[in-house]
């Protein structure tokens, strides 16, 4: 099957369901006979990061390597679906610059974050407000937006299935699927 290799790139808050929608968008291209990778933080933050936190300067290397690795992987032929916090707009900059023009698809899950802390999968936020979890996104740490992303989703308006299907049309419309 015909596939230009590109970085689907997914940033937004903790619980805004960047995973979900990578890992969904994952499946559907992977019935499309599509070949991928999916970096997230389960499968990169626990082996090639490990020693790396949540300061300013430990994300900033954290999407640097990640970056890379997905540069790597574009290189490969892959499509790449990447999904991190990634707060800082000058570190999605740098790593759209890594690859060709078209290549960085900049997908904002923009759930907002009393809908993340709503949902709270994992207990973190509440941890974050009470002062257990320091240099937490959205509460003491911050999370810049993107001004120009190729997709924005808004999970809290918006089903699974329904954001997969705008994922799909973009990269049809694109033809990269
Ligand atoms: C934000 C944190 C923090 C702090 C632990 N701030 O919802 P999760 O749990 O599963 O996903 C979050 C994940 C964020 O890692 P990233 O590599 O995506 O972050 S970044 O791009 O900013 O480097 C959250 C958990 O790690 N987590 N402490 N202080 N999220």
């Amino acid at each position: 099957k015909n596939q230009k290799p590109c970085v689907l790139w997914f940033t937004g808050l903790s619980g805004a369901g960047k995973s979900t929608l990578a890992n969904a968008v994952d499946a559907e291209l992977f019935k499309r006979d599509r070949h991928t990778y999916l970096l997230d933080g389960d499968n990169v933050r626990h082996g090639l990061n490990k020693e790396l936190g949540f300061s300013d300067e430990d994300r900033i290397e954290n999407i640097r390597r990640i970056g890379e690795v997905s540069k790597l992987f574009v290189d490969s032929g892959l499509i790449v679906l990447s999904a991190f916090i990634s707060p800082f707009r000058s570190d999605r900059q740098m790593v759209r610059e890594l690859v060709n023009d078209g290549q960085f698809i900049e997908v904002f899950v923009a759930t907002p974050l009393s809908v993340c802390e709503e949902r709270d999968p994992k207990g973190l936020y509440k941890k974050a407000r009470e002062g257990n979890i320091k240099n937490f996104t959205g509460i003491d740490s911050p999370y810049e937006e993107p001004d120009s992303p190729e997709i924005c989703v808004n999970t809290a308006e918006l089903g699974i299935p329904e954001a997969v299907s705008q994922v799909m049309a973009y990269l049809e419309s694109q033809s990269i699927i």
